[in-house]
């Protein structure tokens, strides 16, 4: 296995701009873009590329599935993008048919590799990318609501006018609309949210809490209607999930994977805190939530399973 060597599949506007990412992160000297549409994969390979004289040497190329044979990680963008106004679960069909033809084609050359799923619905695809591919769980790992935590972090930062970095606080579930923020644990800097605002004289009740939820959840769909995709904050949440493996961090991200028991979720990828290391997922971890919080995590996971359910999965 090449520590160094990584693929993505899928090179729209997602896949891209995470080569584009990864370019600049010096975590992999090789990168090879494999796309249905090989000319786009050429393309981006050449625009991107002829940035590397700015950097650092890094071989990025259009590539075949035979290329991936000792890839470390495989990124898969590839899917139909969310048209405006479709929910991430209408997607599911159009995207499922598409892994029947990319997993099995990975798995031919690959069986070591670590599966980094990012195409929507995530949750559902990361379960179908894990039965197709026959790999342990710890190795199919799908971007889950990494993203979302990092919006919320953003607009709690923004509302309280403080560092995000200082802003603790994990968006679990569905990456979509069953997703739930976990307020009871929600701190800066290991000081709870209410208090810190009370502290500054900053309001801070249902009424604001309700409302950066909603923000959190629509950012998406608000995107998509102004500019047609997202793309810039997930390539980044694709770089730093990759950092974490890669560099064997024991990260604690919300990453989406395999859910046998953990809060009494059982044979489901779901969003959840997990540790991150070299090998993939080391472990679920537990974190506090309070009933609601729990209530709503497993109407979440109910609603994943049920898309299963109802797709024949
Ligand atoms: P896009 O720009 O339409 O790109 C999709 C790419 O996939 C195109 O270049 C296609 O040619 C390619 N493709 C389609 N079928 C295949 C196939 N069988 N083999 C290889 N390549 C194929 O979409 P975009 O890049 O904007 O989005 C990609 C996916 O990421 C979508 O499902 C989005 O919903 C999803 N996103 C996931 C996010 C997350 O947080 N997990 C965030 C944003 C988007």
């Amino acid at each position: 296995m090449n520590i160094q060597k990584c693929a993505i599949v899928g090179c729209g506007a997602v896949g891209a701009t995470a080569a584009y990412t990864l370019l600049g992160s010096g975590l992999f000297n090789e990168l090879i873009l494999i796309d249905i549409n090989r000319k786009k994969a050429e393309g981006e390979a050449m625009d991107i590329g002829h940035g590397v004289p700015f950097i650092h040497p890094v071989e990025i190329y259009a590539g075949t599935y035979e290329d991936l044979a000792d890839a470390y990680l495989v990124i898969v963008t590839a899917g139909a993008n969310q048209l405006p106004g479709e929910s991430r679960i209408n997607l599911t069909e159009k995207n499922v048919r598409i892994f029947q033809s990319i997993i099995p084609e990975i798995v031919r050359y690959n069986t070591e590799c670590l599966l980094l799923i990012v195409a929507n619905p995530v949750d559902i695809l990361t379960t179908v990318a894990l039965r197709l591919s026959g790999f342990p769980p710890e190795r199919v790992i799908g971007s889950g609501t990494v993203l979302d935590s990092s919006r919320f972090k953003y607009r709690l930062g923004e509302y309280i006018g403080i560092d995000h970095r200082n802003v603790h606080a994990f968006i679990i579930g569905e990456h979509g609309d069953s997703e739930v923020a976990v307020w009871s644990s929600a701190t800066v800097s290991g000081i709870a949210v209410r208090d810190f605002c009370d502290e500054l004289g900053i309001v801070f009740t249902r009424e604001q809490m309700d409302e950066i939820v909603r923000d959190v959840k629509n950012s998406a769909y608000e995107i998509i209607e102004k500019k047609g995709a997202t793309f810039y904050a997930v390539a980044l949440a694709i770089r730093r999930i990759a950092e974490a493996l890669i560099r064997d961090e024991h990260s604690l991200l919300t990453v989406s994977g395999y859910c046998s028991g953990a809060y009494e979720i059982e044979d489901v990828c779901i969003g959840l805190p997990m540790i991150l290391g070299r090998d993939g997922i080391e472990n679920i971890v537990e974190i506090p939530l309070n009933q609601l919080e729990k209530d709503n995590l497993h109407e979440s996971a109910d609603a994943l399973k049920k898309v299963l359910t109802d797709m024949g999965i």
